[in-house]
């Protein structure tokens, strides 16, 4: 039996290198971690605990130092003889986890699938068959790991479609993302959004019941359920008042998950996400919306950006954050609901008065006010209050405010900069 040993000072991001590697190199029945200073101890362990992989833990070696055994399948490793769950934690016996993931080819999506795959897990995503006819343009966001993935055509409008994938694969988890996810929209379509929405949804979970009832589910519920809010913070308890066909079906989804975790003892959790973006947004929505045209604005190719209501305020965190906390929810011993938010509000104008500040311009020379983007009804303030995800699952957002509007500024001005600038007015131009 093969054994890695890799010794020295870690912080987070080379310790989960470390662990995604060896998890990865199937050979090994084994890999342990010494971590040289007791400081990091808790966080090896909660690294550990993160992982694929059922942790075996022991600080006997010498101080501040960790062994972590994992068993293999049936092969037994020296420490997993004394671990008393006589098994290494998946729901088939084995160690590599495997999960499936709707709406792969998003912003969250993306995101998560690297995420898992740096811990060890075998990602399967659902996409669009279009997407994979389309490979260049409707999988850029996992171009970077399509060879690390597995990826099945299927749509969340159709049942047989999702019933295909799940009857040919076993998963310990399902990490339900795809959605209709612009509000706007489904202003303008309400019908489709709630048909995808909540019937895909529903769909989802009617099959994993079906198939693979053991399968432990993630829904992506959203802080636009909290709509016209009631209190604030916002948090779990906080009552529903949708403002959108997408957030009622978000409430929807919401119970339907519910609903599966009471009636069938399923591990059905619903994670409650306030706004979250990065360099990978949609360029619909406001945050991207903004920065993509502050990188044309900086490099002369137009001057003004046509906003509506500057006034709504948002907590607005980061998708790369976001993404550890829905995979926390699915490691935890009983399923239950959590807020995932940074704590912080800011307007829309803030977000254009930062994002125009990076390249020294000042917002009130470029933004417009224009009530074509006007919603008919409006989420006026979000903000959440992320206390049990922090307490009980022990995330928090890493990034702050300021640093995630910098990112995306600089990423935009970068590809543009480099891209064919007819390809990003393309991308781009569903939005000006
Ligand atoms: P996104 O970038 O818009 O991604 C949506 C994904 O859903 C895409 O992969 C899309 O596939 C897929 N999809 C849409 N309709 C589908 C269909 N009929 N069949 C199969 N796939 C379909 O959204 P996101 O920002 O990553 O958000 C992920 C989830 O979290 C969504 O459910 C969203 O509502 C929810 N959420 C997001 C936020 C946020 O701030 N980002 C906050 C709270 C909750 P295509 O690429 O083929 O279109
Ligand atoms: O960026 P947005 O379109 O995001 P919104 O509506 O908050 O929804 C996002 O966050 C939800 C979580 O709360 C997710 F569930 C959902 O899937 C999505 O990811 O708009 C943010 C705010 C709104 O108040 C909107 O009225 O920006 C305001 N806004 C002002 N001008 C604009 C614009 N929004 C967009 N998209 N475009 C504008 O020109």
């Amino acid at each position: 039996m093969r054994c890695t040993e890799v010794e020295g000072l870690f912080d987070e991001p080379s310790l989960r290198r470390a662990y995604g590697q060896a998890a990865r190199e199937r050979a090994q029945k084994e890999f342990s971690v010494k971590v040289m200073v007791p400081r990091t101890l808790s966080l090896c362990q909660r690294v550990m605990a993160q992982a694929p992989y059922r942790p075996l833990l022991s600080t006997e070696s010498s101080p501040g130092a960790v062994r972590a055994g994992h068993c293999h399948c049936k092969q037994l490793s020296p420490f997993y003889s004394r671990l008393s769950q006589g098994n290494c934690g998946t729901s088939r016996g084995h160690c590599m986890k495997k999960a499936l993931i709707t709406g792969i080819t998003g912003q969250d999506g993306s995101y998560l699938a690297e995420h898992l795959i740096s811990l060890g897990y075998e990602v399967h995503g659902i996409v669009r068959r279009v997407a994979l006819e389309q490979p260049e343009r409707r999988l850029s966001r996992i171009a970077h790991v399509q060879n690390e993935l597995k990826l099945h055509s299927g749509s969340l409008e159709s049942y047989p479609s999702i019933f295909h994938v799940i009857s040919r694969h076993e998963f310990d988890e399902c990490y339900h993302l795809a959605a209709q996810s612009f509000v706007a929209e489904s202003f303008a379509d309400g019908f489709s959004t709630m048909s995808v929405n909540v019937d895909g949804t529903h769909y989802m979970l009617a099959a994993l019941r079906e198939l693979q009832p053991k399968c432990r589910f993630y829904f992506a519920g959203s802080s636009e359920m909290f709509g016209r809010v009631r209190e604030r913070p916002q948090i779990e308890t906080t009552p529903f008042h949708p403002r959108s066909p997408y957030g009622i079906s978000k409430v929807a989804g919401f119970y339907l998950t519910m609903n599966y975790r009471e009636a069938y003892d399923m591990f059905c959790v619903n994670g409650i996400l306030f706004n979250h973006e990065g360099p990978r947004r949609g360029f619909e929505f406001v945050t991207r919306k903004i920065t993509s045209a502050v990188a044309r604005i900086k490099l002369g190719l137009q001057s003004e950006l046509r906003l509506g209501n500057l006034d709504a305020r948002r907590d607005w965190g980061h998708s790369a954050d976001y993404v550890l906390a829905m995979h926390l929810m699915l490691q935890q011993d009983t399923p239950d609901d959590y807020v995932v938010a940074t704590g912080e509000t800011h307007t829309v104008r803030e977000f254009c008065e930062l994002a125009l500040s990076e390249v020294d311009l000042d917002y009130r020379d470029h933004v417009t006010v224009d009530p074509q983007f006007y919603r008919p009804s409006e989420v006026d303030l979000l903000v959440g209050d992320a206390t049990k995800a922090r307490r009980v699952l022990g995330w928090e957002p890493q990034r702050t405010f300021r640093q995630l509007v910098r990112e995306m500024v600089l990423s935009d001005i970068e590809s543009l900069s480099h891209m064919n600038a007819v390809h990003f007015d393309m991308m781009q131009a569903s939005v000006r």
